[in-house]
């Protein structure tokens, strides 16, 4: 299995990573091993050849003026965005608001319809893994407005249970608010059911799908999620594109976040119309190139197949799962088998801190994530401080995993430990 680049799957990873160039660089004299993938994600070449292009060709300030490179521009802004709905399954383009990122884009719903959806006494619910970007607006509305925020938490295989979902959202809460596939565990939570159960008890559901988003396909429709989140940086796009998909219902009544050029209707000296969605929440000057990236990340993922990336990404978790369970000197987070989980693997090697960890597997030209990663309650919950990670894309191989496993064997030994 080790050599095998096409498997079960059909992926032709060797002729993929041909589209990467980063890829091919070197690190520390080896080639590099880019294991990161759950912090942002490598560009193939049409995605910057997107962008050179739009440069070149396209650039002006959308929606404004009726000179070619004004239209040029908000053809392909707007092209983006469609793009972005037909990939996610929303009804209308108008339902799709392009931000910075998944943490803008919480932060957006926050603000423009919790501050006013919310009172004292009411409840929001998020589960005890979530990045911080899905905690701290959260944390804020309930102190402004006097609500509780209340945690599901994962179990012993990081996964939440149907009774803990069920005795935590109640008649009094007005948000549940949970992430598709945790950042840390690379559970793949039951969102579906959870969105049916939120919607029973009369509340709104968000999904945040920075970590689902790149790697299977998401149906909104399907979802009927009251919001979904995600960043384009995680899916192969540049940064400061995001998206926010929200229920044409909600968003029609929601205040905007920012406010200034381009979300206008009338302006007089005390007072302003809005314009239509999406543009209400799109306040200043857009970023066109990002979003021109996204959509050219969107066609490549697309002639890839979502349903193909999730199930070669899942062979190549199982692999990589087996391998470190069989390093006894080594704990990993989450749920122990690839089923029902993204391609993350969090872990610790006994009595080395994982900064050093990722020290140690950079000098082998590996890069893995290590800290909090954003999710200090769950660290608090799973009783460290601290964890490294690997995460995984399409473009990584069973090789790499080898050369992974083969590094991770030195690392106490790097720090004058015995191998176990
Ligand atoms: N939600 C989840 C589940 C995430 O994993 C992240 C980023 C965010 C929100 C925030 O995304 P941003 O694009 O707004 O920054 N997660 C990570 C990570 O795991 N390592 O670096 C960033």
């Amino acid at each position: 299995m080790s050599n095998g680049n096409v498997i079960q799957t059909g992926l032709d990873v060797e002729k993929i990573r041909k589209d990467f160039p980063i890829l091919s660089i070197k690190v520390n004299g080896k080639r590099l091993v880019y294991f990161d993938n759950g912090a942002t994600t490598q560009k193939p070449l049409s995605v910057i050849k997107a962008v050179e292009n739009y440069n070149e060709n396209l650039n002006g300030n959308p929606h404004r003026g009726a000179h070619y490179l004004g239209v040029t521009s908000t053809e392909a802004y707007e092209k983006a965005r469609e793009k972005v709905r037909a990939f996610i399954g929303a009804e209308k383009s108008s339902e799709i608001i392009f931000t910075r990122n998944t943490t803008e884009s919480l932060n957006l719903i926050a603000y423009s319809y919790g501050l006013n959806a919310v009172s004292k006494g009411d409840e929001i619910v998020i589960a005890i893994s979530e990045h911080h970007s899905n905690i701290l607006p959260w944390q804020m509305i309930s102190k402004v407005k006097g609500a509780v925020l209340k945690y599901m938490y994962t179990d012993e295989n990081g996964r939440i249970s149907e009774e803990e979902y069920k005795s935590k959202i109640t008649d009094k809460t007005k948000i549940v608010s949970i992430a598709q596939v945790s950042n840390v565990l690379g559970t793949k939570y039951p969102v579906k059911e959870i969105v049916k159960y939120a919607h029973e008890k009369g509340a709104v559901a968000i999904v945040d799908g920075a970590q689902s988003t790149p790697h299977m396909k998401i149906d909104v429709s399907d979802l009927d999620a009251d919001f979904f989140v995600f960043s384009g940086h995680k899916m192969l796009a540049s940064m400061g594109i995001g998206v926010l998909y929200g229920k044409e219902k909600f968003l029609l009544d929601m205040t905007p976040f920012l406010r200034g050029g381009d979300m206008i209707e009338y302006v007089t000296e005390q007072d302003a119309t809005f314009a239509e969605l999406p543009f209400k929440f799109e306040a200043g000057t857009q970023n066109v190139e990002g979003a021109v990236s996204l959509g050219a990340a969107i066609d490549y993922l697309n002639s890839i197949g979502l349903d193909k990336i999730e199930a070669y990404e899942e062979e190549l978790t199982e692999y990589a799962l087996e391998k470190i369970s069989a390093l006894d000197y080594v704990t990993v987070y989450g749920p122990k088998t690839a089923k029902g989980k993204g391609g993350i693997i969090s872990f610790n090697v006994k009595d080395v801190h994982p900064h050093d960890v990722a020290t140690i597997l950079n000098n082998y030209g590996i890069a893995v994530r290590s800290g909090h990663h954003c999710a200090q309650p769950l660290m608090k919950h799973l009783g460290i401080q601290a964890s490294s990670r690997a995460s995984f894309y399409f473009y990584n191989t069973y090789e790499e995993i080898d050369q992974f496993i083969e590094a991770l064997k030195n690392v106490r030994k790097w720090l004058g430990y015995g191998r176990s």
